[in-house]
């Protein structure tokens, strides 16, 4: 199901609204079954109480836990503190994108420009933070092929990199010895291959639950790749480049022998300092991070995503 960028529709959503809306299950990608999630929207909806075995492990999280849990650094490396931080940073559809690069039709653009060239729909993605918990989020956005075909990239492009926003004026985290040894080289910067950008999977985020992303979450537009772990997804994004070469990863710069450039969630590499194999499901504030799930290869995504990664030694390249 396509929507138009028909704002007032879309803001004035609530999650109580978000849960009658059953055309909302038509925008899943591939049909309501492909992802397993279509069990999950009625679980969630129908059986809310019932959070036993499969149940739990789909059931949308609350809009609460999704916009009070966060990993924002540029905030605050507190999980609680972004949504409070965030309350006055509400970017709109002026807010700049500058596509450069490897790229025919390179330039500065506006959100608003971006969203003209889209369709925007809602998919519901579980989201695996690198730190072993969970999510599903219901996403509202566009995927990311629709930008990519465009603008046109050149054959020379075998990359794509993202950048957050550099300003420490809007994002208190970047000031210098904020947090002495545990700040980021800024900007955050992410990247992803070519064929990675072009998944179906793929997709930008311009909102959460029916209404434009909170600034805890990115706003106004940031990435999300379900397969990988959540510091791929990278947030409040002001640049996008084609390149030749691997572009640099924030948290793989930071510490390579725990974050690799690919990011592939996977149960069987685990991060060296705990397990992989498990994952505490945030679902909502009386379940905030008790639960535990096995862990799926690919963040159970791999029938869409396993043949990008074919013949490769994801062992060595995590
Ligand atoms: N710019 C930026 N993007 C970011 C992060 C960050 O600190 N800065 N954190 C990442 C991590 S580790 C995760 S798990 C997800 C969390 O997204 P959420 O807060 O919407 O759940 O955002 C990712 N994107
Ligand atoms: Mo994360």
């Amino acid at each position: 199901m396509k929507f138009n960028s028909d704002e007032k529709e879309f803001s004035v959503t609530s999650e109580n609204l978000f849960w009658k809306r059953r055309e909302f299950i038509r925008s899943l990608v591939g049909g309501a079954a492909s992802f397993g999630l279509g069990y999950a929207f009625y679980a969630g909806a129908d059986s809310k109480n019932n959070l036993q075995g499969k149940a739990l492990q789909d059931q949308l999280s609350s809009e609460y836990v999704i916009t009070h849990h966060n990993n924002f650094y540029e905030f605050s490396t507190s999980k609680q503190k972004p949504a409070e931080m965030a309350k006055d940073f509400k970017p709109g559809d002026d807010w700049k994108i500058e596509i450069g690069g490897e790229v025919e039709n390179g330039g500065s653009y506006s959100l608003g420009d971006i969203k003209s060239w889209v369709n925007q729909e809602e998919r519901i993605y579980r989201l695996r933070c690198v730190e072993a918990w969970s999510m599903v989020v219901p996403w509202y956005g566009f995927q990311l092929s629709q930008l990519i075909e465009r603008v046109k990239p050149t054959a020379k492009a075998k990359f794509v990199e993202f950048k957050t926003l550099h300003d420490s004026k809007v994002f208190p985290g970047q000031k210098r010895g904020t947090f002495g040894m545990h700040t980021l080289p800024w900007p955050y910067s992410e990247g992803i291959t070519m064929a990675e950008a072009m998944n179906p999977l793929a997709f930008i985020a311009t909102g959460v639950y029916g209404k434009n992303l909170p600034g805890q979450n990115g706003a106004p537009v940031r990435l999300v790749l379900p397969w990988k772990y959540g510091f791929k997804s990278i947030k409040s994004i002001v640049s996008i480049r084609f390149t030749t070469r691997q572009p640099e990863s924030t948290w793989n710069k930071r510490a390579p022998n725990e974050y690799g450039f690919y990011a592939n969630v996977n149960p069987k590499v685990d991060h060296p300092r705990w397990s992989q194999a498990t994952e505490r499901r945030i679902s909502d504030e009386s379940f905030f991070g008790v639960k535990k799930i096995p862990t799926k290869m690919f963040n159970g995504y791999g029938d869409y995503v396993s043949e990008l990664y074919k013949g490769i030694d994801l062992t060595r390249y995590f």
